[in-house]
């Protein structure tokens, strides 16, 4: 099977994806996603300008030799550039492979390991009432896990929660042609979200599980007091509590709490993660398919995270396209040291863009069975739907100072 095309594809239905398609001289069609939120055109060029011209002629089913090929060929080793781009290859070859087979991709990286796959849903609300009030919508849609994130009082947009109502198709950082600012206290967040999680807890009872997304602003000792101020509300977990380039700090955060702890959405390889698993910092691994290299490394980090009773928890926003979801979703069935999946539904506009097998129902997820990844893209949709610049807010102290968004 050889490589006869290697076509990117960038399009925007209601947000930007960018989409590799590789097609073999057998007629097949492999698909991988390549989307870097706000800097989606860099992996663009450097998937259309640098790796599909290596890949014509390849054979498609040398997966790990094209993995290999790209990592080190390039010398210039990880960046979350280079590895979406990596990732988008290695994707669309297994897509290609699993086809060939006639087999669903879970089937080739070891069969299921479970029935379905446990998802969590977002919930927010600038106060409490919106804040139970999109709790218990998340549950009708069929959420049996919930992340909880709160407006906090005198901050106007955070984190996860927007000034105005969530917009339709679900909550969104907005889409900004330039970074829009935002302010942000983080005193003021240390007291109030232990109370918000008080009054969830009597709302909702002991059992539901809650997560919380403190995304990267807190300092070791901060997130230290925050994990131990949360125990009484026994979370299921507390992601990126600090930005965790600084992997020593997060022994700093353990020492203090037995709150559990996510982190890795914006790493893009198992080096990134080498002290925290080997410490057993963490509890959960975050990274997603798309921006950690692919099914192909994703498999070597949850293997190398299973041996220190490390779970899964792969990155799962809408930034992620149904593609690089579902490529989650097939490693999430198979592997056995699942935690939980994180599941934002995409907007109408681009399920008609990429149509998907997989399913959603009764708090579980599941990849379907259809030969290969089950995502297609529909390139007519997607052509319909011109790219926009878009970048995520950034983040200022209220003296004016830039800190972690
Ligand atoms: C999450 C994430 C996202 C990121 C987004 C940035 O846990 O889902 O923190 O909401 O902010 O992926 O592009
Ligand atoms: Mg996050």
């Amino acid at each position: 099977m050889r490589i006869t095309g290697a076509d990117v594809v960038v399009t925007s239905p209601g947000r930007n994806f960018v989409t590799l398609e590789i097609t073999t001289d057998d007629g097949l069609t492999g698909y991988g996603d390549a989307t870097l939120n706000g800097r989606e055109l860099a992996v663009a060029s450097y998937l259309s300008d640098h790796v599909s011209p290596l890949l014509i002629g390849r054979d498609a089913h040398r997966i790990e030799d094209t993995w290999q090929y790209l990592y080190r060929g390039a010398y210039w080793r990880r960046g979350p550039v280079t590895m979406a781009a990596i990732a988008a290859v290695d994707v669309a070859l297994w897509d290609l492979k699993a086809q060939v087979a006639g087999l669903p991709l879970y089937q080739l990286l070891g069969g299921a390991s479970r029935s379905g796959i446990r998802a969590y849903g977002h919930a927010s609300g600038r106060d409490l009432p919106e804040l139970l009030d999109s709790i218990r919508e998340r549950q009708e849609q069929g959420f049996r896990s919930i992340r909880v994130q709160s407006g906090v009082p005198g901050l106007e947009t955070i984190y996860g929660i927007s000034a105005a109502p969530e917009p339709a198709g679900g909550p969104e950082h907005g889409r900004h042609p330039q970074p829009s600012e935002e302010i942000w206290d983080t005193q003021a967040y240390l007291r109030h979200l232990p109370t918000v999680f008080e009054e969830v807890r009597n709302e909702f009872g002991p059992e539901l599980p809650l997560l919380h997304d403190v995304h990267h602003r807190l300092t070791p000792i901060q997130a230290a007091k925050l994990g131990k101020a949360l125990e009484p509300y026994d979370l299921f977990w507390l992601e990126d509590c600090t930005p965790a380039e600084n992997q020593d700090g997060l022994r700093l955060v353990r020492q203090h709490t037995t709150t559990p702890l996510a982190i890795g959405e914006v790493f893009n390889s198992a080096v990134d993660y080498q002290t925290l698993i080997r410490e057993q910092l963490i509890d959960y691994v975050r990274s997603a398919v798309t921006h950690a290299g692919g099914i192909t490394a994703m498999r070597k980090l949850f293997d190398l995270a299973a041996q220190y009773q490390i779970k899964s928890g792969i990155h799962g926003p809408t930034d992620i396209s149904p593609v690089g979801m579902a490529a989650g979703l097939h490693l999430d069935l198979a592997i056995h040291n699942f935690g939980i999946q994180e599941f934002m539904p995409h907007s109408a506009e681009t399920y008609e863009v990429f149509r998907h097998s997989y399913t959603f129902s009764d708090g579980y997820l599941h990849p379907g069975e259809t030969p290969g990844l089950g995502v297609t893209l529909d390139r007519a949709a997607a052509a319909r739907f011109e790219y926009r610049p878009a970048y995520l807010p950034v983040n200022r102290l209220r003296d004016g100072t830039i800190h972690d968004w």
